[in-house]
């Protein structure tokens, strides 16, 4: 992957790895059959709590200087911008605190982000009515995608930092989506890019087998 804005990019994509994890959706593995209710039920079926935070990618990191983050919202949208970091720093700010969901089974309570919320950034770009869907794209190459439902909520936030420090270079830094109540892989680390479609687009895991929604409640792993 060239360089580009100042990004700099280390490790390469782990094949033997994605495609493991491709065998795991083919076998459905880890797969409990039992549904749970969000509402009853914190910890969603076939997960195990974890203390740590960890980490989880295709083994691409790129490094990205706060000076050089930009995020560009584009597509079907009245109003497109590429906000740099000092205009993000100067969006409304909102502390949020989730439970997260990895498909590889750990979940980690009481997560405290600091970060802009998505529904301040969907004000900002003002989606057009033909917006259904949207393709998340990272400096690594990574994408994920999510319906418009799925994305425009409040607990969404595009984060800046993670339990009152700035979020680490390894979970994202210096900003991620964070998508609490879908499985972690649509939470995009280092995001870039945030296109607003009319027809959903499915990303990295979404065309190797994961679900394309994930909702852990339904073991939502494979699709
Ligand atoms: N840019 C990018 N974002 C990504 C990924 C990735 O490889 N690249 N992996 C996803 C997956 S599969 C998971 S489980 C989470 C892990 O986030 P963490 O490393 O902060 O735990 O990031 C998600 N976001
Ligand atoms: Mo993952």
């Amino acid at each position: 992957m060239a360089e580009e804005d100042g990004v700099r990019i280390e490790g390469a994509i782990k094949d033997k790895l994605v495609r493991t994890k491709e065998g795991w959706a083919r076998e459905g593995r880890l797969l409990t059959g039992q549904a749970g209710d969000p509402e009853r039920d914190r910890l969603p079926p076939g997960q195990r709590l974890v203390r740590d935070f960890p980490v989880l990618d295709l083994g691409v990191h790129p490094a990205v200087p706060a000076e050089a983050a930009k995020l560009r919202l584009d597509g079907l949208v009245a109003a497109p911008a590429t906000l740099d970091w000092t205009e993000l720093q100067a969006m409304p700010r909102q502390q949020f605190r989730n439970d997260i969901h990895c498909v590889t089974q750990w979940s980690r309570y009481d997560n405290d982000w600091d970060g802009v919320p998505v529904s301040a950034l969907i004000e900002r770009v003002r989606p057009k009515d033909e917006a259904r869907f949207v393709s998340l794209e990272s400096h690594d190459g990574y994408t994920t995608n999510l319906a418009m439902d799925d994305f425009d909520r409040p607990e969404n936030v595009l984060a800046f930092a993670w339990n009152g420090a700035p979020l680490e270079h390894q979970h994202g830094g210096p900003m991620r989506l964070v998508v609490p109540h879908l499985y972690l892989w649509k939470s995009a680390k280092w995001l870039r890019r945030i296109e607003f479609l009319a027809a959903d687009r499915p990303g990295f895991w979404e065309v190797r087998g994961y679900h394309n929604r994930g909702n852990p409640w339904n073991e939502e792993r494979y699709g």
